[in-house]
């Protein structure tokens, strides 16, 4: 489960989740949609209703998550990043608009946004929380099953 919450009872019998992925620091990403992808499927969402779609860059989970709301019509969508911070200013930018961007999508659409991007100051943090000894990704596939139920009402 989550570092530090419960997520217990969590139901995806019938929602339709979404799952975006940054191709960037793919060893991490890629490890973070497994975890999402073992929760979702431990609390009952059908693989059918589980849609991935691969973007290049943190920078595009925006609008790659914008395309499952609105093409594929998903209950919540898991939007997945990992920024490490570089020797350039790139990282402040993109971290900073993917931020305000996902915000906004989720309260723009009232389908249920995850968070799903590490910015990390190192590789060694990013590992930690992917490939590591605690994959975050878990955490948000059960956030979003969670979401979306709380929005079904
Ligand atoms: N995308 C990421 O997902 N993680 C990164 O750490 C990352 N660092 C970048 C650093 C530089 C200097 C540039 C130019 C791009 C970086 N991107 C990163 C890619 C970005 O999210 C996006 O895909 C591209 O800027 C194209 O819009």
């Amino acid at each position: 489960m989550g570092k530090g919450i419960s997520f217990e009872g969590v139901n995806g019998t019938g929602l339709r989740i979404g799952i975006v992925v940054a191709r960037w620091n793919s060893e991490y990403t890629y490890a973070i949609r497994d975890g999402v992808l073992e929760a979702l499927k431990e609390c009952g969402v059908a693989a059918e209703d589980t849609i991935v779609q691969e973007v290049p860059g943190a920078y595009e989970v925006v609008l790659g998550g914008k395309y499952l709301i609105e093409s594929k019509k998903v209950d919540a969508v898991v939007c997945i990043g990992t920024l490490i911070k570089g020797e350039t200013l790139h990282f402040e930018y993109i971290s900073e608009a993917v931020t305000q961007g996902l915000m906004r999508l989720q309260l723009d659409t009232n389908i249920p946004v995850i968070y799903g991007v590490l910015n990390t100051a190192t590789e060694e943090q990013a590992h930690s929380r992917s490939v590591g000894e605690h994959n975050h990704g878990r955490g948000w596939g059960f956030s979003a099953v969670e979401m979306a139920s709380m929005m079904k009402g």
